[in-house]
């Protein structure tokens, strides 16, 4: 394909100038739609069996970079763009990013989407089209606030296509409405798609924040990712959501089997369906259902199902394990009750523990169960996680199924979170051991050859040191926040929850922050960066957002802790901030409470890109720790066997914040909340419920980590200093990182689950 052409010609029929002539904005529509076009023209990988990977979110980043890149055209783009005077970069900027995803859960599933294509497997992503994502975040007086965040212009990735499936919701029909994404594959030649349904007539952008009429189900459907569920009508909506997207994804796969030539009976040998998480575990009875209503008996269609799903758990929090009231099923989706109640009965029957059923004595259906029994596969998200799913949280499924447990490690697309947001790294890796890793990532253990080489080591610093002073470029422009880049740049990017402990972070700064003005000055000045949305309705979650601001404030004015000591919360954090950041970061901030975190997948990328990981021996922290040694992570912190005996009743054992809490060192900290100079900057009764919540419960327990927490980054500081050793450690780091590609994840899903 002839880039030039293409972009000559598409610039002249938008807009009538030549591209030289065109604005930053109009050059990006133009590229968007040729590589588009391009992406679109690619064609379907060939197969017996198709994937599909059912998700709530899919947090995909921008994609004018990613395709270009897959597509082989980024080099192209990028000296065309020169040869007319421009600036590739500049022209990115313009692309808005959609927010389609939370956290962790949705970008896993845009780095399989990614890995699944350059494999060249056939597997498409089946989702909902939110119009306004989850929400843009402002911070407003030291809090955050919530609005919407439009992503869909006059052009977008979106391909209209011709199919509309009706979804009956009790009482009134939806139409869904399909939109694509092309995912061309980087060296595989092939593009999958992203599936996303919409209603036919969405709505407006509400005008008061995120506040919509949440029972205008019709309009409102595909308005925002987790809609506030804080009433029954934000619940109810959840569930209508899922169900809309789950329906018109088991019409779609039944649609394409017919076109693909084979029979309903035929289902299980020619498709595949990935659960993640249980937000789509509606589409098990729903196939049922639409199985049944071609033919097939109760016993056939559950037969083909249950051969068909696959369930990937991602937590362990009992909180965030869905169950929802039947009456709302019962509302919604009528149709699906006596599907769901025979699945119960027959679970019963193989299992009579009321524990493991589906139905409870309450009338709340337990999604995980209903995936557990009927699928085939249950995977955890890293070998720690899936040990803990195991012997603790699903342990009596363990013991009915021991052969559908296995583990996935979760990985991390190298191309974006390396490739592409890192190119002065990837030149230096490209030097040393040449670009064969970019088919083998396992590869990148060749640079362990370069340990004892000081003009790669210091190359190497030299790189991270230019990636911080872009990124403060960066945050001038977009914060007017001026940064010292020769500081250490210790980062903690994460949804905000307080088994992620930011608020022990926090209690880090408050520290340092009092030494300094004690006149102990820290051996290296430190910038402790955060990047986290609360969900709206978290309010301890606010809390900790507001504390960090207050502190944040706090330094801002003092002359004389600031030259030490930063804070910045970045305000929207997104993949467009990650990838400015992930570059520039030393520390990785990792500081869960063992046990709590699935994986972690943030953790990976800072890995990748030189940053040494400061972290608990939780989720995936347990196999870098192994993989770089103990020289070259920093651990702390209580196990997670210790942790689950500290939340077992049993034994007296009991974790009681007070014993911690009531040390000298502790006291101080949590009191600091209260401080006077806090106040002054802060709302009282905000800051005085999250002390109390700190010094009475801590459910999170970290007053059982903290002084340990602050004396390993003290080490990790004092060890900064030592640059040629602190290099060794980057570069191990690095070497290690291969094991994270998802590429690997993805060949480990296909050998021994999807079998494509
Ligand atoms: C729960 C109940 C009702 C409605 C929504 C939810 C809900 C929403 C989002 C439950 C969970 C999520 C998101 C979970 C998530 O992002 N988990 C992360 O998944 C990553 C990929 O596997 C892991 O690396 C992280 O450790 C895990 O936290």
């Amino acid at each position: 394909m002839d880039l030039k052409e293409r972009l000559e010609q598409t610039t002249r029929e938008r807009f009538g100038l030549a591209p030289d002539r065109c604005d930053d904005r109009q050059l990006y529509e133009a590229l968007l739609i040729v590589t588009r076009r391009a992406a679109e023209e690619r064609p379907a990988p060939a197969g017996e069996r198709k994937l599909y990977y059912f998700s709530a979110e899919f947090l995909m980043g921008k994609l004018l970079d990613n395709n270009l890149l897959a597509l082989g055209l980024r080099d192209q783009a990028q000296e065309l763009l020169a040869s007319w005077g421009r600036d590739l970069n500049a022209v990115e900027e313009q692309e808005p990013e959609p927010s389609l995803g939370n956290g962790g859960l949705g970008r896993l599933a845009a780095c399989f989407l990614d890995s699944i294509a350059a494999l060249g497997l056939p597997g498409d992503g089946v989702g909902l089209c939110y119009h306004y994502g989850l929400f843009r975040q402002k911070f407003v007086d030291n809090r955050q606030a919530e609005f919407p965040d439009p992503w869909i212009g006059e052009e977008s990735w979106l391909i209209p296509t011709e199919t509309v499936f009706p979804v009956s919701c009790g009482g009134f029909d939806l139409k869904a409405k399909l939109w694509d994404v092309a995912i061309p594959g980087a060296h595989s030649g092939v593009a999958n798609r992203l599936h996303l349904f919409d209603v036919e007539e969405p709505a407006p952008p509400p005008e008061q924040g995120i506040v919509f009429d949440k029972t205008d189900i019709v309009h409102h459907l595909t308005s925002f990712l987790y809609p506030d569920d804080g009433d029954e009508a934000g619940r109810l909506l959840r569930v209508y959501q899922q169900y809309f997207m789950v329906s018109a994804g088991a019409q779609l796969i039944l649609q394409e089997l017919k076109e693909r030539g084979y029979s309903p009976a035929e289902l299980a040998d020619h498709t595949v369906i990935q659960i993640n998480d249980t937000h789509p575990s509606m589409v098990i009875p729903e196939l049922i259902r639409l199985l049944t209503a071609q033919g097939l008996t109760m016993d056939e269609a559950i037969e083909q199902v249950s051969r068909t799903c696959a369930y990937t758990n991602h937590t362990i929090l009992a909180e965030a394990l869905e169950k929802w009231p039947m009456a709302f099923i019962e509302k919604v989706a009528p149709q699906l009750v006596p599907i769901i109640r025979e699945l119960d009965r027959r679970a019963r029957e193989v299992c009579p523990d009321p524990a493991l059923a589906i139905l409870d004595e309450k009338g709340l259906v337990h999604m995980a169960h209903m995936d557990i029994h009927y699928g085939f596969s249950v995977n955890g998200v890293a070998a720690l996680h899936t040990e803990i799913l195991k012997k603790s949280e699903l342990k009596g499924f363990y013991g009915l199924y021991p052969d559908r447990f296995n583990n996935k490690t979760n990985g991390v697309t190298l191309r974006r979170w390396l490739e592409a947001c890192n190119p002065a790294l990837t030149r230096l890796i490209d030097e040393c051991i040449g670009g064969g890793w970019r088919q083998d990532p396992g590869r990148l253990v060749g640079l362990m050859d370069f340990m004892d080489n000081d003009r790669v080591l210091s190359h190497l610093l030299t790189v991270k040191q230019s990636a911080r002073e872009r990124f403060c470029r960066t945050l001038r422009e977009a914060q007017g926040i001026e940064l010292d880049p020769n500081s250490i740049f210790d980062v903690q990017i994460k949804r905000l929850h307080e088994y992620k402990r930011q608020q022990m972070n926090a209690l880090y700064v408050i520290q340092k922050y009092l030494e300094i003005r004690e006149g102990r000055l820290p051996e290296h000045s430190v910038t402790v960066l955060f990047g986290a949305k609360a969900a709206p309705a978290y309010v301890m979650a606010r809390h900790i957002i507001h504390l960090i601001l207050c502190l944040q404030r706090l330094i801002e004015n003092d002359p004389v802790v600031r030259p030490w000591l930063r804070v910045v919360m970045l305000e929207n954090y997104n993949v467009t901030w990650a990838e400015q950041l992930i570059p520039a970061a030393d520390i990785s901030e990792q500081i869960s409470l063992a046990s709590k975190e699935a994986s972690g997948t943030g953790n990976m990328k800072l890995m990748a890109n030189g940053a040494v990981t400061l972290g608990t021996l939780d989720g995936a922290n347990v196999e870098i720790a192994e993989l770089v040694g103990p020289g070259n992570i920093y651990t702390f912190g209580a196990h997670s066997d210790r942790v689950l005996r500290l939340y077992d009743d049993r034994g007296g054992a009991r974790y009681r914040s007070l014993d911690y809490y009531h040390t000298p060192r502790v006291e101080r900290l949590v009191d600091f909340l209260l401080s006077p100079e806090l106040l002054e900057l802060g709302d009282a009764r905000a800051l005085a419920e999250l002390w109390r919540d700190m010094k009475g419960k801590d459910w999170f327990m970290a007053l059982l980590d903290v002084e340990e927490y602050i004396s390993v980054k003290d080490l990790a500081v004092r060890q900064y200093g030592d640059r040629k050793s602190w290099a060794r450690k980057m570069l191990v780091n690095i070497a290690k990182s291969g094991y994270f590609s998802s590429d690997r994840t993805i060949r480990q899903y296909n050998q021994d689950i999807w079998h494509l």
